[in-house]
């Protein structure tokens, strides 16, 4: 392997034009973590160190790193055809992806509307769900839920629905109508569990609260993550995602699952919609539809609202929404040579098999120092220490650096420490995780 250039070492003051997103930039660029190279479940640094990849990048690169057929469809629809219109004209590679996202997906999602990132996508199913409304003849329905601890994307609308403060008090009123759940994290009944939480299932009804409050007349639609993953990684407590649906079916609410996480094999199916077996109206994804390799996001749209807004004369524009690069030839190129290579290497099924190896290893740590909670399910796992009193985050983050030091790529939310690997880890590399992870740990005060 012909490891990396001189040009990839930068000096100090190269770095000072880029302001990173959701960086500690003046620390970063004091001390910078640079990878220039990855290959399967590994990168590389500038000077040649291997890494292994705990978090499939930002939870992301589900097939592994620069798979080959990924990289020569990329390469050869570039040669090919870089760009289209993205309104009023198409291109083949659309139709064949929507149709394949739509074969995986739960059935009565029929339809993909394309955006380029997760946040568009969450924003994206936000207009069409009071779209829907308006169409439908319920144009007093505007109102939006979300949830505590909830991460949608970074767009106004995202943030307003979401539930994480820091993401929102710098921003002013956000969207106005909107109301939360209340998160289902609760240490005191669950921690330690494997797989879903016994307890929280209740915490659904809260729900019915809120229709007491604004009725259900102003409210059109509730979003949740299936799996809460940017908050430190919430899974869905027995029988919640369920309850949501019948609550918000009863309703006349639509229900949009965000599954920018949870999509393509990380819960070990093809979405969490199946896997936990709840269909909502609405499912955002992106991330794994190209396996990180070109952005890309959609919404898969049931039927019924999809057909909702096919009224008025054909030569209408149905919705005054979308991108210029909606559908990119070159992510539509990826996400089919993505897909094609999840169904080759049948790796849902393989993420659902290695889920006991990453529960196990992840358990394995109990009694570590500091640690306060061990979670999984399917390729997930998630680590809690207990904060420092005066220093919320500080602990995971100096976790963090440490495994990156020992050759092994996690991510931190505040104190929880998250472990993704991409569907292609074998059982000796999450055991290696693991291992880094406990030493770590237990060095870090
Ligand atoms: N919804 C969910 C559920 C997400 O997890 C987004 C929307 C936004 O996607 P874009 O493509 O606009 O970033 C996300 C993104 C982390 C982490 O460390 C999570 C995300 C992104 C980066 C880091 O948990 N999720």
């Amino acid at each position: 392997m012909t490891i990396l250039s001189d040009q990839l070492h930068l000096h100090p003051d190269q770095l000072g034009a880029h302001w990173m997103p959701f960086t500690a930039n003046r620390q970063f660029k004091a001390n910078p973590r640079m990878i220039a190279k990855a290959e399967g479940m590994y990168y590389w640094t500038p000077d040649g160190r291997k890494v292994l990849d705990g978090f499939s990048g930002l939870w992301c690169c589900n097939a592994g790193h620069c798979r080959k057929p990924i990289v020569e469809a990329i390469q050869k629809q570039a040669a090919t055809l870089d760009y289209s219109p993205a309104f009023q004209m198409a291109h083949p590679l659309s139709f064949e992806l929507a149709n394949r996202i739509v074969e995986i997906a739960p059935p009565s999602m029929k339809h993909v509307f394309y955006t380029n990132s997760g946040s568009e996508a969450v924003d994206t199913a936000l207009k069409i769900a009071l779209g829907y409304q308006r169409v439908k003849g319920e144009a007093s329905r505007t109102r939006l839920i979300g949830r505590e601890r909830g991460y949608h994307g970074v767009g106004f609308g995202g943030i307003s629905v979401g539930g994480m403060v820091a993401n929102r008090k710098m921003f002013g009123a956000m969207l106005a109508g909107v109301d939360h759940l209340p998160h289902t994290h609760n240490l005191a009944r669950n921690a330690y569990t494997k797989g879903l939480p016994e307890h929280g299932a209740e915490l659904a009804d809260e729900l019915e609260r809120l229709v007491a409050l604004h009725d259900a007349s102003t409210i059109a639609a509730v979003i949740v993550e299936p799996m809460a993953g940017s908050t430190g990684v919430l899974m869905p407590p027995k029988g919640y995602l369920k309850r949501l649906r019948e609550i918000t079916k009863k309703h006349g609410i639509l229900l949009i699952f965000d599954e920018v996480i949870t999509a393509f094999g990380r819960m070990g199916g093809a979405f969490a919609s199946q896997v936990f077996d709840v269909e909502p109206d609405m499912i955002t994804f992106a991330k794994g539809v190209t396996s990180g390799t070109v952005p890309m996001g959609g919404v898969l749209v049931s039927k019924a609202v999809h057909d909702a807004f096919m009224i008025g004369p054909p030569g209408a524009i149905e919705i005054f929404h979308g991108y210029t690069y909606s559908a990119h030839p070159l992510a539509c190129a990826a996400g089919i040579a993505t897909l094609q290579l999840y169904k080759d290497e049948d790796l849902f099924n393989r993420a659902k098999q290695m889920a006991p190896v990453m529960e196990n290893a992840v358990h394995g740590l109990k009694g570590g120092k500091n640690i306060i909670d061990l979670r999984n399910f399917g390729l997930v796992g998630a680590i809690e220490l207990a904060p420092r009193p005066d220093a919320p985050g500080a602990r995971a983050f100096e976790v963090l650096l440490k495994c990156w030091e020992k050759g092994v790529l996690i991510r931190t939310a505040g104190d929880n420490i998250a472990i993704a690997p991409p569907l292609i880890v074998e059982a000796s590399q999450i055991a290696q995780i693991a291992d880094t992870l406990r030493e770590a740990i237990q060095s870090t005060d």
